[in-house]
């Protein structure tokens, strides 16, 4: 089995029911099975800012998927929860994304291990932080990335929706 971290995300609609329903989904990937699934975070968009807050959350996985194969189904929730592509960074009912995939180091046109971008945003750093405190991101622990970032705002989020 591979251990493997994920990032959701979603600013559209419902946005606490597409969280549930994606982790739903993902609980039903075959040879796959939840680990641990951190606190939930209201965030401020990052990248594109003309769009709502957003919520976001990581999960690790265990499972048996190759990294590609992952990817599909992980598109493939993204179809059913009805994604759509506008706008680059924009608006979104879901978004999961592979973060790290055992300690596998790859840069493919579809998939990019460990996901590019993870140091520069406080909404990965903060939930991968709550599932695994001594994961190390290219060579430094989570906990030495956020330090180096702007006190960006990413609440717990505890409210109803
Ligand atoms: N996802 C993006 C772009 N910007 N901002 C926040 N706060 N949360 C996200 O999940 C997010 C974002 C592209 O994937
Ligand atoms: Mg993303
Ligand atoms: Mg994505």
């Amino acid at each position: 089995m591979s251990r493997v971290y994920l990032g959701l995300g979603t600013n559209v609609g419902d946005r606490l029911k597409y969280l549930n329903d994606a982790i739903k989904h993902i609980e039903q990937f075959e040879n796959t099975e939840i680990v641990k699934i951190s606190n939930v975070y209201e965030t401020r968009p990052w990248g594109y800012t003309n769009q709502n807050d957003f919520l976001n959350l990581c999960v690790s996985i265990e499972t048996n998927l190759k990294p590609q194969e992952l990817l599909q189904k992980c598109l493939e929730v993204e179809i059913n929860l009805k994604r759509e592509r506008i706008i680059r960074w924009g608006p979104r009912t879901i978004d999961i994304d592979i973060l790290v995939y055992d300690d596998i180091i790859c840069n493919g046109e579809k998939l990019t291990l460990p996901h590019p971008r993870i140091q520069e945003r406080a909404f990965v750093l903060i939930p991968l932080i709550d599932l695994k405190e001594d994961l190390t991101i290219k060579g430094r622990l989570l906990k030495d990335w956020l330090s180096e970032l702007d006190a960006e705002e990413v609440k717990e989020y505890i409210g109803n929706e």
